[in-house]
């Protein structure tokens, strides 16, 4: 079975999750817990991922497959059943560039979190969090001008990384509110958030792994 690098804390291994719970091949990967510090590179991880980090696919023939959107891709090409996430086409392009708007915007919390809760005090940069603050602000009112559009096309992989990152949003950045001022995007959150794949893929803090 091929193996999947995992931490149900991670945003970007929760949108691989997304996409082998909406391909129907959830059964078909096992998962190992592995602890991606970004201060402290992991020795066993970094023998099949260079930069040390999760999701990380192991399959079975040995290739090696990361980041998350090359096993969203390996998961449409792979998966029997479910949405086509990456359609041909314009269509293709539009989910491309909103999986680009959420990963980016998981890119601005990912930081923003090491800046506010790993780094020592006296190196956090209150000048850095106001640049994440405006960018996922931003970020956000974007997404709410585009709901309609989110509402009119059929699901893809723009659709379940925008989900995941707002998601990731409510887990970690809560305070940041933001659903507010922003009705639309937060009522197509609703709808996206009662999916069967996203039901059975919340984050939580486990236990970190030792090893
Ligand atoms: N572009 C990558 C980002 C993956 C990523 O940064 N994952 C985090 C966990 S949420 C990680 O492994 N961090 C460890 C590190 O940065 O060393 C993807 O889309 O998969």
């Amino acid at each position: 079975m091929p193996i999947l690098h995992w931490s149900p804390r991670s945003p970007y291994v929760r949108k691989a999750m997304l996409a082998l719970h909406e391909k129907g091949l959830a059964d078909r990967v096992k998962i190992l817990r592995t602890h991606a510090d970004p201060m402290i590179p992991h020795e066993g991880l970094m023998e099949i991922n260079p930069l040390s980090k999760i999701p990380t696919l192991e399959l079975e023939d040995g290739r090696v497959l990361f980041d998350s959107h090359v096993i969203c891709r390996w998961a449409d090409q792979e998966g029997g059943s479910g949405p086509r996430l990456f359609p041909e086409g314009a269509a293709g392009l539009e989910a491309e560039r909103d999986e680009a708007l959420g990963t980016g915007l998981l890119d601005v919390a990912l930081p923003w979190l090491v800046e506010t809760r790993m780094r020592p005090e006296a190196q956090r940069s209150v000048e850095m969090v106001a640049v994440y603050r405006t960018k996922l602000r931003r970020a956000a009112d974007w997404l709410e001008a585009h709901a309609p559009r989110l509402e009119a096309r059929p699901f893809d992989i723009g659709h379940l990384t925008i989900g995941a990152a707002l998601s990731y949003l409510d887990f970690r950045f809560d305070a940041e509110g933001w659903r507010e001022g922003r009705p639309k995007l937060a009522a197509w959150h609703a709808g996206f958030s009662a999916r069967p794949s996203v039901q059975a893929t919340a984050f939580r803090d486990d236990p970190r792994p030792t090893g």
